[in-house]
């Protein structure tokens, strides 16, 4: 199954952290592809610290909620605490989609309930994936565009 993530980084050494995340996501899948990392706004949230932002694919056998598991055991040693919704954060991790795949529960939402209307993700995944698509919202490009649009 391929799998696409979100990285980002608010707090700290945002580009060493993210190194080092995907090193560490190289241990528990195969990554396929690695986006350039994006200085952002921070959508959101308090006012907080510009963020860091990459995407990267993996092709894993993992059920997606092993996957976001071994993930949020990532950003644990990456120093994450979870304190303010929203809030800065030295390492956040997101499942983004997963093919086809539809998951609605407490623990995980695929495809990633906001991921279609944030340019932080679709930017990054577009430089590595231009063909991309979430499923139920449309291709990536496109989901883009409409967002340019709307400013
Ligand atoms: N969860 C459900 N679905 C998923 C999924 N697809 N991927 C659950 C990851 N986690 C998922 O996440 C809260 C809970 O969501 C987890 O327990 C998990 O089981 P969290 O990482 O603890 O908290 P969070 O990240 O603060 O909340 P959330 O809702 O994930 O926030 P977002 O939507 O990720 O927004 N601005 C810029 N420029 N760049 C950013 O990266 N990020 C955020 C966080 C806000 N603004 C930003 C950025
Ligand atoms: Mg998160």
């Amino acid at each position: 199954m391929k799998y696409v993530i979100a990285l980002g980084s608010n707090l700290g050494d945002r580009q060493s952290i993210l190194t080092h995340a995907i090193d560490s996501i190289k241990l528990i899948a195969e990554v396929i592809a690695v986006s350039s990392f994006y200085d952002t706004n921070p959508v959101g949230g308090p006012d907080q610290p510009n963020y860091l932002n990459g995407v990267v694919i993996v092709n894993s056998e993992k059920l997606p909620e092993e996957l976001l598991k071994l993930l949020q055991e990532i950003e644990n040693s990456a120093g994450r605490t979870r304190e303010i919704k929203w809030g800065a954060r030295t390492l956040d991790l997101d499942l983004i989609s997963a093919g086809e795949i539809h998951i609605d529960t407490e623990f995980l939402t695929l495809p990633h309930p906001r991921a279609h209307e944030r340019a932080f993700v679709l930017q990054p995944w577009i430089e590595i994936e231009p063909g991309g698509a979430i499923v139920g919202r449309g291709q990536i490009t496109d989901l883009l565009a409409a967002l340019g649009s709307q400013e």
